[in-house]
């Protein structure tokens, strides 16, 4: 095997964001470009000898090229093994998986997650460490450092490999393999241990009607061997579980705005099913519908919180939760009652990786769709999924029903997501600025029926490994405990999206049945008189909401 050094030009804007490296496909099909980056993780890395890399991705498109690609870098790199996912494909979930079941030294995973696909769509790339988790901040931060100063990367000499056949490809007299995987059997087995399967099993045999939408992404293949043959639901009750390169066109992201045809299907009356769900992209996010009914992804998690011991793998309770700092508090009410301890980080899922390895939290969630726990180190989207019909099928209530004894018991914080998408970055800052620049005035200042208590721009400190996050969004929080939070997105590659969270706690029961946008119309408003936005954006309503 003969192992060329190629001379490359550095980049300068190979910074991972929220989740790894997010940029237009056009932009990875740069010459060198996914190679300067590939080469700054592995330069980063003091790779053992006789190790392995867990590699596989969504299945958009350009995910094929890039795979052939690391592997080639990565024999040339030092590492004995790869293991890739059949076809180049393995869900981020399932990639978390395999890098803890076969103990590898860590994992590619080739992914912009919700982000659209196709030629003229997005790419990405992220590295995950040996427990399974996104790189914490400590390695990305010092593969960008490289990225910015690399001159040359290594690649072998190797044939193309076949990445769609079972089994091992030996090269360099055995010193170097591929080995395809089935990373589905691996997954299914996994949630097969973890979840009441025979309960499943028999609520779906009874007459209870559910639907999932893979959004023509990774998930197709997990859902059909999970629900289909292990569950035995209907084939009807899958949709869209053909993955393909762009997603059918669509935006892979299961929000009320982009998972269209299954919220159709949920919203149509008395006839809908019991029970909607969708995942994304790479399949780590959820989301979950009732008949005519939405679940609020920071309620969910306090839903799972609340019922956990339902389920064969919590039965015995669980150590502690932790959100993002933009998710509800619905789940700290949760927490609170349960006496467990309750961890506010970040956003981005790397933040709670620290926390599940020294065994503090075992749920964790995020407002974005996001929730999982330490079974794996990434959100996973079909636990999520199997997790709600595993409490279905032990409670024997309705989704609706569900919620509204949660809400009666705990109290509800009302909540919404705003976000404003593909805004000329200098406008958004400017937005951010001038929210910044009230910090001295706002604190007592009243809007309607809400004064403000305090103002800040989040930090973390790590209470594991003594790190600390700054700016990780701004909080404006008023007396009555409503939050108004803003924040830039870190996964998006064009121009800016300035998300809002509003949230509003609310104990009268008469109230719940409230939609949640009629709820928090008085929120609304005065984050828009604060912020200025529409003034400053030109920008008249948000792009989703959620
Ligand atoms: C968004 C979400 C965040 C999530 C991240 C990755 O980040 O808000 O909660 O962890 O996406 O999710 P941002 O910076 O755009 O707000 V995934 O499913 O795209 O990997
Ligand atoms: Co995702």
């Amino acid at each position: 095997m003969q192992i060329q050094t190629i001379k490359t030009t550095a980049f300068n804007d190979q910074k991972p964001g929220t989740s790894g490296l997010r940029k237009k496909v056009k932009v990875f099909q740069q010459t060198g470009y996914l190679e300067n980056f590939v080469q700054s993780i592995f330069d980063t890395l003091d790779v053992p000898d006789n190790a392995t890399l867990a590699l596989g991705g969504d299945g958009r498109y350009f995910n094929r090229q890039a795979i052939q690609i690391i592997v080639r870098m990565a024999a040339a790199n030092g590492f004995a093994r790869v293991l890739v996912g059949q076809a180049g494909i393995l869900s981020t979930p399932a990639c978390s998986h395999i890098i803890r079941k076969y103990k590898t030294f860590g994992g590619i995973v080739l992914s912009a997650s919700h982000n659209q696909g196709g030629i003229n769509g997005d790419f990405g790339i992220k590295y995950n460490i040996s427990n399974g988790g996104p790189a914490p901040e400590k390695i990305t931060d010092s593969i960008f450092d490289l990225s910015k100063k690399i001159t040359e990367y290594k690649i072998a000499d190797l044939p193309e490999v076949d990445v769609d056949t079972l089994g091992q490809s030996i090269f360099n007299d055995g010193k170097f393999t591929v080995e395809v995987i089935d990373a589905v059997q691996d997954y299914a087995d996994l949630m097969q241990e973890l979840f009441d399967f025979s309960a499943i099993k028999k609520l779906l045999s009874s007459g209870f009607k559910m639907q999932f939408d893979a959004m023509h992404a990774v998930t197709g293949p997990y859902a059909q061997e999970i629900f289909v043959n292990r569950l035995g639901a209907s084939e009807s009750s899958l949709m869209n579980c053909i993955p393909s390169e762009d997603f059918g066109g669509g935006h892979p992201d299961p929000n009320l705005t982009y998972a269209e045809d299954l919220v159709k299907i949920m919203f149509a009356g008395e006839s809908s099913p019991d029970f909607g769900a969708a995942s994304d992209g790479d399949g780590d996010r959820n989301m979950i519908l009732g008949k005519n009914f939405f679940v609020t992804p920071s309620d969910s998690l306090a839903v799972l919180a609340a019922n956990a011991t339902l389920v064969p793998a919590y039965a015995n309770g669980i150590a502690g939760v932790a959100r993002s700092m933009p998710t509800s508090g619905a789940v700290d009410r949760v927490a609170a009652k349960l006496n467990i301890p309750c961890y506010e980080t970040p956003t981005g899922w790397k933040f709670f990786g620290n926390l599940m390895d020294a065994g503090k939290v075992t749920l964790c969630g995020e407002e974005s769709f996001g929730t999982s726990s330490s079974h794996v180190r990434e959100k996973d989207g079909l636990w999520a999924v199997l997790f709600w019909l595993n409490v279905l099928a032990k409670k024997g209530m309705s989704v609706e029903q569900i919620l509204m004894s949660h809400w009666a018991e705990f109290g509800r914080n009302v909540y919404s997501r705003h976000d404003y998408e593909a805004i000329p970055t200098d406008a958004a800052n400017t937005v951010i600025a001038h929210i910044k620049s009230q910090f001295p005035s706002l604190p007592g200042q009243s809007f309607g029926g809400y004064k403000v208590k305090t103002c800040d721009d989040f930090s973390y400190h790590d209470s594991i490994d003594g790190s600390i996050s700054h700016n990780q969004g701004i909080r404006i929080l008023f007396e009555d405990g409503s939050r108004i939070v803003f924040r830039l997105s870190g996964t998006g590659t064009e121009g800016a999206t300035i998300r809002i969270y509003l949230e509003a706690f609310d104990p009268e029961v008469k109230n719940h049945h409230l939609d949640a946008q009629v709820a928090l119309a008085e929120m609304i408003q005065i984050a828009l008189k604060i912020s200025e936005l529409k003034e400053r954006t030109g920008r008249d309503t948000p792009t989703v909401i959620t």
